[in-house]
């Protein structure tokens, strides 16, 4: 699995899930993909890293499965898709993209936002439950949110009355400072041209119904006190780190 390993530049998770030049999209179906591998943007779903199964009882297997290889799987083959029906986004990265996205681009910005908000997902989840912040990262926490449990509270309480569909965030913004925020549907605080606070998200929570009907049905909260159980915070501060080097701080 080549997904989790990258590393260096911006926000270097995604580097290995795009531009692949030989892309080797292997599950999640679909046309799209093959059409233009030669020179353009292809992207591919990353592998999950882990099994199906290895969050359960947090995250069942059926809803990994499902979450994984149609819902991902299907935004990646809806943004090649896109990407081959439109110039203005083509030789891009991943991330690029977010930035240059607007509200009329749709389909690049559902399908573009699905495949990074996903991914990103996918990496901050550990089988073996949550590590403590730590570093930088737990002292930046600290400096931003007076406590850990601040943090871990107005988190929570973001993505729990977070109307309908869409995301909760722990980002960094370029002033070097950390927040928490939420973007309904696909959209990302990388979005700028979108979004009302705008930066590079370190932590994402998915509270699409997908990401949890079918264990936690309509109990929206549950599920989040699970996830906080299952951080991997290696990897968040990972990411503050290529956040921090992605604005030159
Ligand atoms: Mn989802």
């Amino acid at each position: 699995m080549t997904g989790i390993v990258g590393a260096g530049l911006i926000i270097s998770p995604f580097l290995a899930c795009e531009t692949a030049p030989e892309s080797k999209d292997g599950e999640a179906s679909s046309e799209g993909n093959e059409a233009s591998s030669s020179e353009k943007n292809v992207f591919t779903l990353p592998a999950l890293g882990y099994a199906f199964d290895a969050l359960e009882p947090a995250i069942d297997k059926m809803t990994m499965e499902i979450h994984h290889d149609l819902h991902h799987g299907g935004y990646v083959a809806k943004l090649n898709k896109a990407l081959t029906d439109s110039s203005a986004f083509q030789d891009m990265t991943l991330v690029e993209i977010m930035a240059s996205v607007n509200a009329e681009d749709t389909a690049i910005r559902n399908n573009g936002g699905g495949h990074y908000n996903h991914s990103l997902y996918w990496r901050t989840l550990k089988p073996e439950g949550a590590l403590e912040p730590s570093g930088a990262l737990y002292d930046a926490l600290i400096r931003d949110f007076g406590a850990i449990e601040n943090f871990q509270r107005s988190f929570q309480e973001s993505a729990k009355t977070l109307f309908g569909s869409g995301w909760a965030w722990l980002s960094l913004n370029e002033q070097g400072q950390l927040f928490v925020s939420t973007t309904p549907n696909q959209d990302n605080p990388l979005m700028k041209n979108i979004v009302e606070k705008s930066g590079v998200p370190l932590l994402g929570i998915d509270v699409w119904e997908h990401a949890y009907y079918l264990n936690y049905q309509n109990l929206r909260a549950d599920y989040i006190k699970q996830f906080m159980g299952l951080i991997n915070w290696k990897v968040v501060s990972e990411n503050y780190a290529s956040a921090l080097h992605s604005f030159g701080l």
